[in-house]
């Protein structure tokens, strides 16, 4: 049997998952969601993610239509009746279906809750071991002001402008500075450098999404003492860095190889970031939510 979707209570086949034109969600990317990772039959930070979600929707004043722990029943019955032992999930929560007004009061329906469970695609085995190359993006990430990244809202186009850019350029992924020119995220991924034997990532007000993965990342680098901090990241700390590297729930641990044509430490991945990938790998398949 096919893929089965979750559409507000009710498993249905992929070509029956369907949505009206007049949710909020795709007039105006009015909602947030999830990218979630299963690994070996669990789920990845199943709870932080789902945190991640209702604090997003809080923020959007936007009601979710259930508990934590009834979501939490959702996303692990979606994976179970999708039959799948590796996965990735995407929870999309939008504000349900209104008139075509933009004011929010005008949405007289509960929100709309879809639960996809499906398998990824990856970046091929070779960037893991030749590394990524990623360009700076001239697109700016969003001002925290105008709409804060700690919000994985419905409306991408910010990122995908940039993600625009690193196809033109023929990269892999690329970086995007804030407002203020210091170094944020890349488009989909966090960003980490390792430089005078510390590890480094910029902090949550250079305007970021706080990644699930960038915080398994951050402990994992206390445990191995690796000194991490959050701390203001200029282009020049990333250029000049020993090592680089992306975090995502897609990418997992990325090496970067080469940032705007330079050369990152010695071009390939480098210890550090091959000790966090092998940790990475130990902790992703031993963790987890048993989907059961
Ligand atoms: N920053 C941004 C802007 C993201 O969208 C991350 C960082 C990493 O967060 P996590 O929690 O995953 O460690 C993300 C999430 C894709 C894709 O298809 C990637 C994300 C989201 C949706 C789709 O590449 N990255």
């Amino acid at each position: 049997m096919g893929l089965l979707v979750y559409v507000n209570g009710d498993f249905v086949p992929r070509s029956e998952a369907k949505i009206s034109v007049f949710d909020r969600g795709y007039l105006y990317g009015d909602g947030v969601f999830e990218g979630i990772r299963g690994y070996n039959g669990r789920i990845f930070r199943l709870d932080q993610h789902l945190e991640r979600l209702y604090r997003g929707a809080r923020a959007i004043s936007l009601e979710v239509p259930m508990t934590p722990e009834e979501l939490r029943d959702v996303v692990l019955e979606t994976v179970r009746r999708n039959n799948l032992h590796d996965c990735y999930v995407r929870v999309i929560l939008s504000r349900g279906e209104g008139d075509l007004g933009l004011n929010p009061l005008n949405c007289h329906f509960p929100a709309t809750l879809v639960v996809i469970a499906s398998t990824i695609a990856l970046y091929p085995r070779e960037v893991y071991e030749q590394g990524l190359n990623v360009i700076t993006c001239v697109t700016r990430r969003n001002m925290p002001t105008a709409l804060n990244p700690q919000i994985k809202s419905l409306n991408y186009l910010n990122n995908i402008l940039g993600r625009i850019e690193v196809n033109g350029a023929g990269a892999h992924e690329g970086l995007m500075l804030n407002h203020l020119g210091y170094v944020a995220e890349a488009t989909g991924d966090n960003v980490f450098v390792w430089r005078d034997q510390r590890l480094l990532t910029p902090p949550t007000h250079a305007g970021l999404l706080e990644g699930i993965t960038r915080q398994v990342v951050l402990e994992m680098a206390e445990e191995m003492e690796l000194s991490p901090r959050e701390e203001m990241l200029t282009l020049y700390q990333v250029y000049s860095a020993d090592e680089c590297f992306l975090t995502g729930t897609a990418a997992e641990i990325a090496p970067v190889s080469r940032v705007d044509g330079r050369m990152i430490g010695d071009g390939k991945p480098g210890p550090i970031t091959k000790r966090l990938m092998a940790r990475f790998k130990e902790v992703t398949v031993a963790e987890g939510v048993p989907v059961g």
